[in-house]
């Protein structure tokens, strides 16, 4: 416990620390003057390879494996440390300044998308695959997208937060969120003890938005909270995470955008399909000439 009493009027401590304190500001809109650079493809997304990012991307390559042309996409880094996404051109696609941000330019006027859940829908819905039309099966796939988006907040925002990046060890805010984030992967667990996949035996954008999350934590990819979380108890989420994992598009669309982990699994940009191919040559030139 600290003795720490809320004043009357909160203001804003600009070196209240923190790893993300550099970023976070209590007011919206733009800091500077920075448009977006547009590729040749009809969907422009504006992105970062964490959970939220990778939900689009995982779903852009899904559609094109699936033979829908018209997925084609560039994939751009927003780097959200530097902060990139308070450039004017970034909040006019997302007035939110939170990856991942989407330009549909198919049409005769661009279409922006923000808030990765209504991106998957829409671009499920675009192309009409991934997404189920019988009633029943459409309402419990977005049940479990919208389970998801409420979710996320408190595995990364709350346990992630207090877990990994707060300058300060709180008991009280870990447990709080341990509690809940170990709630909801029982949910999980249950939901995947009778189904294939979270919905049933149709993989859909439910699966598309969880996995980034949920099965990067259960795989220990997340916060380094594997063993704190005792995570390999949810067996079902595991199973299922590997299943998803093995998926071709989801492997290619996990390391799009991605600036962190293993150089083999990041590719920055994406503009073409042949350029996850071009990353494998120069990681093996690489791997080359640190063998001779
Ligand atoms: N609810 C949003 C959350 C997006 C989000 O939190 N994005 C983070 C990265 S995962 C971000 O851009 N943070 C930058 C910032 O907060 O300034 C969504 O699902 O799209």
């Amino acid at each position: 416990m600290t003795d720490y009493v809320p004043p009357k009027v909160w203001t804003w401590d600009k070196e209240n620390g923190g790893q993300f304190a550099r970023i976070n500001r209590p007011v919206a809109g733009a800091t500077h003057e920075k448009e977006l650079p547009v590729g040749r493809h009809p969907l422009q997304l504006y992105s970062l390879g964490t959970p939220n990012g990778q939900k689009v991307t995982i779903l852009l390559e899904e559609l094109l494996a699936l033979g829908h042309r018209g997925a084609e996409y560039d994939a751009w880094l927003i780097r959200i440390n530097d902060g990139d996404q308070f450039g004017s051109g970034f909040v006019a696609v997302n007035p939110n300044s939170k990856i991942p941000a989407l330009l549909d330019r198919s049409g005769p006027k661009p279409i922006r998308v923000f808030e990765s859940g209504a991106i998957l829908l829409y671009l499920a819905e675009k192309f009409a695959a991934l997404v189920p039309n019988e009633p029943a099966a459409r309402a419990e796939c977005l049940s479990w997208l919208f389970w998801q988006m409420g979710s996320a907040p408190y595995l990364g925002g709350g346990f992630g937060h207090f877990y990994a990046y707060a300058p300060l060890k709180i008991e009280y805010a870990i447990d709080r969120y341990a509690m809940e984030v170990k709630r909801q992967l029982d949910v999980l667990d249950r939901q995947l003890a009778g189904n294939e996949f979270v919905t049933g035996s149709q993989y859909t954008i439910a699966d598309i938005a969880i996995w980034p999350w949920y099965g990067g934590l259960v795989k220990g990819q997340q916060y380094g909270a594997a063993e704190f979380l005792s995570v390999q108890d949810y067996r079902h989420v595991q199973r299922w995470a590997d299943a998803v994992g093995a998926r071709a598009a989801v492997k290619r669309g996990r390391i799009v955008n991605r600036t962190s982990g293993p150089p083999s699994e990041q590719l920055h940009e994406r503009h073409d399909a042949a350029d996850f191919q071009a990353r494998t040559q120069d990681k093996l030139e690489g791997m080359a000439r640190a063998a001779v």
